[in-house]
């Protein structure tokens, strides 16, 4: 009666993780062409896990029933040091562990693969407590850069083109930020002093959170941002409004990134 009671709160379980809006087993819907081999991942370690919990829980079951105390004055035979059971249970989790890693390596591959050319290259600066993303190389501006530069009261959006390939290149102006949208299930580290690369081609139209996923600060929850996957022709005209209010060249980075609307001391913890 507790098992079965036991194996419904397992399927309900399952049934809230899979059914939950948007997501798959917990996972964002993947908007990037490299989440595939992340849920693919995932799923894995899922099944890999509930393979070896239903092993255990029989072994379990089975051991409780079959050498249950039988009467009163009788006492189980007491077993130690049996060896074949000793061997099994250090050279399972060995080859369980091996396996997980050899799929994680491979999937760290895939989604680190950087052969496909980029089409844009778009520089991502995390400052305290706010981005910067400076599209480069683009026809809009004549070749020359344009940005998008946010401040922690009012954070700004990052825009991609749909269905092409972008490579971004991660800075930081100070402390070390983390880059990170869930929907694309990636994320990466922004460390001062070096430039941190990635490439992945965005698959879906729609606005997808961001967010800094490194403890930065004082106002570290204030770095959030939209990422917005539209068409070529809307990313275009974004680039050209950039350039129509000046929003061309190098950043002097944001204004008004130490402090904070409504709080007018230095935040600089
Ligand atoms: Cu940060």
């Amino acid at each position: 009666m507790r098992l079965s009671r036991g194996f419904l709160g397992l399927c309900v379980g399952l049934l809230v993780l899979t059914g939950c809006d948007g997501t798959d087993f917990g996972l964002p819907t993947g908007a990037s062409d490299r989440s595939e081999y992340v849920d693919t991942l995932w799923f894995g370690a899922w099944i890999a896990a509930l393979v070896v919990g239903v092993f255990t829980w029989g072994l379990i079951g089975w051991a409780v029933i079959r050498y249950r105390r039988r009467s009163e004055d009788e006492t189980p035979p007491q077993v130690r040091y049996n060896l074949p059971i000793e061997v099994l249970y250090t050279v399972a989790p060995v080859i369980v562990v091996a396996v997980l890693f050899f799929h994680t390596v491979e999937v760290q591959e895939q989604v680190l693969d950087d052969d496909q050319e980029a089409e844009h290259l778009i520089q991502v600066v995390g400052e305290k407590w706010a981005w910067t993303f400076i599209y480069t190389d683009e026809d809009a501006a004549g070749g020359e850069s344009v940005y998008d530069v946010g401040t922690p009261s009012e954070p700004t959006d990052l825009w991609l083109p749909v269905d092409e390939v972008v490579q971004f290149d991660l800075t930081s102006a100070d402390v070390i930020h983390a880059f990170w949208v869930p929907a694309f299930t990636y994320k990466e580290d922004v460390i001062p002093g070096r430039t941190n690369t990635f490439t992945m081609t965005p698959i879906t139209e729609g606005d997808y959170a961001g967010r800094c996923s490194e403890l930065c600060g004082l106002y570290h929850s204030r770095m959030l941002f939209t990422v917005r996957v539209v068409s070529r022709a809307d990313y275009d005209a974004h680039l050209q409004d950039l350039v129509d209010v000046g929003q061309v060249g190098e950043p002097t980075g944001p204004e008004g990134t130490r402090t904070i609307a409504g709080d007018e001391s230095e935040g600089d913890a």
